[in-house]
């Protein structure tokens, strides 16, 4: 390990807030997982990783590092309530969104979206999102919980956000059979809506302020395995950031998550992969 990088994203050195355009919140909290537990440890490894990468990005021929980004300190997991846990990211983010930060959530278990979410509707009335995952996560209750990460995405629908899924290739014939119902949920699934016709989708969502929300297992196990529930026939790296590039140039994104990495020990695609896709967003974001 290079220890004189410091352990923040990038390896980047501590900045002010003031000079800060982009916030990283890590956020390693994981409570209602339903299979291979580990997302707790998702954001330090992704921190880890990304003191390796390189800081100048090829594809935008730009140095995003210069745009100002901070990592804050970790939020400590609140194991015993969901609820108090919740609080305390809503706070955070709170204070983070009245400053005008581009916050960037690094999880931990899908659930933590929801209080970012929440926030930044506040601050945009019309806010939508962009929704990558194998999963729909459009469960009403799962395992006797309203607030498990399998819910979140009907969660984030009820606040009233409109919301464009894509990757999606596991659904429970109870979501599937509600979502004639939840009109604003568009659900993009992978067998119909992949490679380019994915890429020429992010030119026809319509315009908007939007937040990002990244489940890890969107991707294709062969990316990335290290994730709580892995599902076959995900989604490329170029298919990713090809959308992204092109959905971000003619899109406002106020916010980003990157959620339900679980790093093994003896293997460290995954989260490499993790560090330099929250970096191409960042670079997507400032060449604009
Ligand atoms: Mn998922």
């Amino acid at each position: 390990m290079n220890k004189a990088l410091p352990y923040t994203f990038g390896g980047l050195e501590k900045i002010s807030l003031s000079g800060a355009r982009f916030v990283i919140l890590p956020v390693p909290y994981e409570a209602t997982v339903s299979f291979k537990p580990g997302t707790r440890f998702g954001p330090e490894s992704i921190l880890l990783s990304s003191r390796y990468m390189e800081l100048y990005d090829e594809e935008t021929d730009s140095e995003p590092w210069r745009n100002g980004i901070i990592t804050l300190p970790e939020i400590v997991q609140e194991i015993d309530s969901a609820g108090k846990m919740m609080k305390k990211i809503s706070s955070i983010a709170k204070k983070m969104i009245e400053k005008d930060k581009f916050i960037f959530t690094l999880g931990g278990e899908h659930s933590i979206s929801f209080p970012v979410v929440k926030e930044y509707k506040k601050k945009y009335p019309n806010l939508k999102v962009i929704h990558f995952d194998a999963h729909a996560d459009l469960r009403n209750e799962y395992e006797g919980s309203g607030s498990s990460h399998a819910c979140v995405m009907r969660r984030i629908s009820e606040l009233g956000c409109e919301i464009f899924s894509f990757g999606i290739r596991s659904i429970s014939k109870e979501e599937k059979n509600v979502l004639p119902e939840l009109k604003n949920v568009h659900i993009n699934f992978a067998h119909i809506c992949r490679n380019q016709t994915l890429i020429d989708k992010a030119g026809s969502i319509p315009e908007g302020d939007y937040y990002i929300s990244i489940d890890i297992d969107c991707f294709d196990p062969s990316v990335v395995p290290d994730t709580g529930t892995v599902e076959p026939g995900g989604l490329t790296w170029y298919e990713a950031t090809g959308f992204l590039k092109k959905f971000i140039a003619g899109h406002r994104v106020v916010g980003a998550d990157l959620v339900e990495l679980s790093p093994s020990n003896h293997y460290c695609a995954s989260s490499f992969m993790a560090a330099k896709l929250i970096y191409k967003i960042i670079a997507y974001i400032s060449e604009k």
